[in-house]
């Protein structure tokens, strides 16, 4: 994943809209809604987005399942940027949510995609070509990241052409993505730790996963991907909504992975994992550097090594990914070949 990050963001040396294809200034220049048509973990990372692009670039974001966005009769605003994002650009779903949103009149279209030859690019004026590389295994993982990283300059090009993006901005955000290949080998160099706690994982049915902003769409990501590889039954919920329902299912056989970085809502999410001890489930909690979360009885925390601000889901995710992949080993299930899925679901 370091690498394929590097490569991603391979010459890009500053924030511009062409970063996404010739005539992206004006499409940009017009839009004032973004639409994101995606499926499985490619969902995700539009969610991910969502946080980004409306906090940073002040625009409003839907994004919709696409297996889903064309039985409903949703209201098509003309202005909108429709960006679909898939790994390989094949997936019918998406595909098909595409030609539905320009069927309603939205014409405005670009693709985050890994494959520059594929379906979903030639579908699309517009495209950002991820050099995640072929996947080794069915399951989404360095996809994801590097979609992730697509989208942070997404999201930096649309806040520049709407004059939200200052130059000291523009250097600052540039310079931490940069140093993303080098945050991520250090979390990659958590494994062991992360391996003792799959060995927890692999004795269990199910797992939840707790997030609150941002890092709420890689809680659900952390569990899609548990699910796929380990088989292990796991949700994912916003940790405020704890209380509304799924605190009947703690108890002590309960694991609970928390992503925690020290973010303005960390306090908040304190009280959650309050409620959770308080019920005897078992916390294990991905802080960073600059959380202060101890180990004690019944919470078990690993630090990040760096608070990584904006760009933070995409270290978590990796930690996610490893606790999953790790989970999958200790069970003996085929983590490249999982049982009744396919690389690109293009029917
Ligand atoms: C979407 C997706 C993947 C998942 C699996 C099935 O694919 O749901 O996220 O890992 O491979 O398909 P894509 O549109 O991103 O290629």
């Amino acid at each position: 994943q370091p690498r394929v990050i590097g490569d991603t963001l391979e010459g890009v040396t500053g924030i511009m809209p062409e970063l996404f294809g010739d005539g992206a200034y004006n499409v940009f220049k017009q839009i004032d809604r973004v639409l994101i048509l995606a499926c499985g973990t490619s969902y995700y990372s539009g969610l991910t987005a969502k946080y980004w692009i409306e906090s940073v670039a002040k625009i409003p974001v839907n994004v919709e399942i696409a297996s889903e966005y064309r039985y409903r009769d949703s209201v098509p605003h003309p202005n909108t940027l429709v960006v679909t994002i898939s790994q390989s650009g094949e997936t019918a779903d998406t595909l098909a949510a595409l030609k539905h949103a320009r069927s309603l009149g939205m014409e405005h279209t670009l693709t985050i995609c890994n494959v520059a030859t594929s379906a979903m690019v030639r579908e699309c004026k517009l495209a950002y070509i991820t050099r995640a590389g072929v996947e080794v295994g069915v399951a989404s993982t360095k996809a994801f990241t590097t979609q992730l990283a697509a989208l942070f300059l997404l999201t930096l090009s649309l806040a520049q052409v709407n004059g939200l993006l200052s130059d000291a901005d523009e250097a600052a955000h540039l310079k931490a993505m940069r140093h993303l290949p080098v945050a991520i080998s250090s979390v990659l160099a958590l494994e062991p730790q992360i391996m003792a706690w799959a060995e927890d994982f692999a004795r269990k049915e199910n797992a939840l996963f707790l997030g609150r902003g941002m890092h709420y769409p890689i809680a659900l990501e952390g569990a899609l991907k548990l699910k796929e590889i380990s088989y292990i039954h796991a949700e994912a919920y916003p940790a405020g909504e704890l209380k509304h329902g799924p605190l009947a299912l703690v108890t002590e056989e309960m694991p609970v992975v928390t992503i925690a970085p020290n973010d303005t809502l960390i306090e908040k999410l304190k009280s959650n994992m309050q409620e959770v001890r308080a019920r005897g489930g078992q916390l294990y909690v991905f802080a960073d550097v600059d959380s202060r979360i101890t180990s004690g009885e019944g919470l078990h925390v690993i630090r990040l090594p760096e608070h990584y601000g904006l760009l933070s889901p995409i270290l978590h995710v990796v930690s996610l990914q490893l606790l999953a992949y790790h989970a999958a080993l200790a069970r003996g299930t085929d983590v490249d070949k999982p049982r009744n899925l396919a690389k690109s679901v293009t029917v």
